[in-house]
């Protein structure tokens, strides 16, 4: 029998892509939050879930390790999204990415031709083309975690990482002074799973797409 694998990471990602399961009539044996398990069985004989790290999950589908993902935009962007098919944006863990900046620090001479700033970021590949397209003058620092911390103690002066409700720039003296642009999260599909199982892909995908609108 055919089946598929579903990636998904933990936290807000699963939170918000149960009830579009549940509108493709698929539900969790268990709770990724509360189990150590990495493969989650699902009502469905024919469904499973892979529990991976955010940014692993194009990889996993790009490979064929897994037929579908939820990913968001900023991660499918660091990834470049080859092998992927991305047919929905599930408008799921929305936020934005930004550029934040120590309260009172210049920004605007900072992005002066001639100037030349410091940013930290987890996003190397999205930052880059943001300055590129400004003119900016920017050494970009690669970090794993934690961005707000680096213009904090001396590492950056500024940093491009995602915001939400803005508490933790807030709570960390940082301002946003530049949105980059809108994140959300996408449904990826393997572009040779899409084509070999799509009697299994293609309801998964309408139900998917039904519960968006
Ligand atoms: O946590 P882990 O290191 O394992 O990986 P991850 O951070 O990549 O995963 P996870 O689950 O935290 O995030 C998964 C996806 O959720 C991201 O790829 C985004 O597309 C999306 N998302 C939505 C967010 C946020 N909102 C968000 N607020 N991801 C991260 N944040 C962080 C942000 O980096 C910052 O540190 O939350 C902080 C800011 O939140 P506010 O509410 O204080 O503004
Ligand atoms: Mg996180």
């Amino acid at each position: 029998m055919s089946s598929i694998t579903l990636a998904l990471s933990k936290g807000r990602i699963f939170e918000e892509t149960l009830p579009l399961l549940a509108a493709a009539g698929i539900v969790p044996a268990d709770n990724p939050e509360t189990s150590r398990k990495l493969i989650i069985g699902t009502n469905r004989a024919d469904v499973r879930l892979v529990i991976v790290r955010a940014t692993d999950v194009p990889t996993y589908v790009q490979y064929g390790a897994a037929d579908l993902g939820i990913a968001g935009r900023d991660v499918l962007l660091e990834h470049g999204g080859a092998g992927l098919y991305q047919p929905l944006d599930l408008d799921i863990a929305r936020c934005r990415l930004c550029v934040a900046v120590p309260k009172g620090f210049d920004y605007a001479a900072a992005s002066k031709p001639g100037a030349r700033i410091r940013v930290a970021t987890k996003y190397i590949h999205s930052a880059k083309a943001h300055f590129a397209a400004k003119g900016m003058h920017v050494d970009l620092i690669k970090l794993y975690g934690s961005m707000e911390l680096a213009p904090l103690v001396g590492l950056a002066d500024a940093i491009v990482d995602l915001v939400s409700t803005g508490g933790t720039l807030r709570a960390n003296n940082l301002e946003e002074v530049e949105e980059i642009m809108p994140i959300s999260s996408r449904l990826v599909c393997n572009q040779a799973s899409l084509k070999l199982k799509r009697e299994l892909i293609q309801p998964v995908l309408d139900a998917f797409a039904g519960a968006v609108k």
